[in-house]
């Protein structure tokens, strides 16, 4: 068996996706995610101009030997687009194995470890009671988990409060917008929103907060603990993470479950954090750490120290992502949650696929491979638009994270 061709579709039903469409001598392909947000070109050129003329011709049942080929064999290891472009290929590659065995791909995997996979929406509003409001939304849509952000009084913009309902989307202008952060604003905010929405919700539902990686490690310590009150499923991404030993200083201070990762992109960017139990959570997914062969292998590893799975699920993951993330997610022994950002009618037509929600949980479908497609003529119907995620400065003009 040889594949024979790939191509890169690039598409924007409301938002940019990279697309790879894997095609083999058999007449079976696979289709992979390779959108990295506000930087889908380069992954195309990476994968058009330096990967897939290396694929030519090689027998797509070798994952694992094309997976290594491609990591070690760049030299340069590592790092969002190179992970991107080996995660696009992956999943091509799980996909069409998954299709030539006539399985759907939580059965190669191991088969169902659960019968739905728990997910997350997110609620948010302009101020606590409009978010309030989106909650009892969510709950009547019969969810069981939901993340809930708001706009905070005295700053313009706030992360996760979208213009739209259902349909947020961050990555909506030509060049990076710009924001104003200020902590103490937030800090004073954040425990009033969780106050108000255990008063009127009680405790029966999971509420999870982003932060978005804007405190200092104490100042995420005094957050966590300030919100032990509401018994949040997890505080996410309290601090930058490239300094793994930053969460010890939260980790000390408060018993709020910590969850972290959805921008690394190799297991040597949590090893620490995992070995250590610094966190509770594991944000990695499929299309930027390197597709399901290396998502397992976190997987796995955390698994020894308790840690569980909350694969990353906004817009800017396609449909494919999720599709392979619901299939792994099903599989997972040390599944703890799946976050669901809902995408467009436009963007579900380009992607057909055999995943749905039902009562909070999602479910993979069992089309055989990973149940997501793409239909290139709807695709071609969108072209490429320039856009950026925001960024963020302190209000005297000095950079900060987003
Ligand atoms: O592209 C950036 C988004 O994926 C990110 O801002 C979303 O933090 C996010 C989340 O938790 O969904
Ligand atoms: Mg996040």
């Amino acid at each position: 068996m040889k594949i024979d061709a790939a191509k890169v579709i690039v598409t924007s039903p409301g938002r940019n996706f990279v697309t790879l469409k894997i095609l083999t001598d058999q007449g079976v392909y696979g289709i992979g995610d390779a959108t990295l947000n506000g930087r889908e070109l380069a992954v195309m050129s990476y994968l058009q101009d330096h990967v897939l003329p290396c694929l030519i011709g090689r027998d797509p049942r070798r994952i694992e030997d094309i997976w290594q080929f491609l990591y070690r064999g760049a030299y340069w290891r590592r790092g969002p687009v190179t992970m991107s472009a080996i995660a696009a290929i992956d999943t091509a590659l799980w996909d069409i194995k998954a299709k030539m065995a006539g399985m759907p791909l939580h059965d190669l995997l191991g088969g169902k470890s659960r019968e739905g996979v728990m997910v997350y929406g997110h609620a948010n509003g302009r101020d606590i009671e409009e978010t309030a409001d989106e909650v009892a939304r969510y709950i009547d849509m019969g969810y069981k988990a939901i993340r809930a952000q708001s706009g905070v009084p005295g700053l313009t913009d706030a992360y996760g409060v979208g213009r739209g309902k259902l349909f947020y989307e961050p990555a909506d202008t030509a060049l990076p917008a710009e924001t104003i952060w200020d902590t103490r604003k937030y800090m004073n905010f954040a425990p009033k929103l969780f106050d108000r929405l255990r008063a009127r919700f009680g405790f029966d539902h999971h509420l999870l907060h982003d932060v978005h990686h804007r405190l200092t490690p104490i100042e995420a310590a005094s957050l966590g603990k300030a919100l032990e009150p509401y018994d949040l499923f997890w505080m996410e991404d309290a601090t930058p993470a490239e300094n793994q030993e930053s969460f010890r200083l939260i980790r000390q201070h408060t018993t709020t479950p910590l969850a972290v990762g959805e921008i690394f992109n190799t297991i040597w960017d949590c090893k620490d954090l995992i070995q250590n139990q610094l966190i509770d959570y594991i944000r990695t997914t499929v299309v930027r750490a390197g597709g399901i062969t290396h998502l397992r292998r976190i997987a796995d590893f955390a698994a020894l120290y308790q840690v569980r799975t909350g694969c990353h699920g906004a817009t800017d993951l396609s449909p494919v992502t999720m599709g392979a993330a619901l299939h792994f997610d099903s599989w997972v022994p040390n599944f703890g949650i799946q976050e669901y950002m809902r995408h467009t009618p436009e963007t579900d037509a380009v992607f057909p696929h055999a995943y749905y929600f039902d009562q909070g949980s999602l479910y993979p479908g069992d089309a055989a491979g990973h149940g997501v497609d793409i239909d290139e003529a709807e695709a071609a119907k969108y072209p490429y638009k320039p856009a950026y995620l925001p960024v963020a400065r302190l209000e005297d003009g000095t950079m900060w994270n987003w």
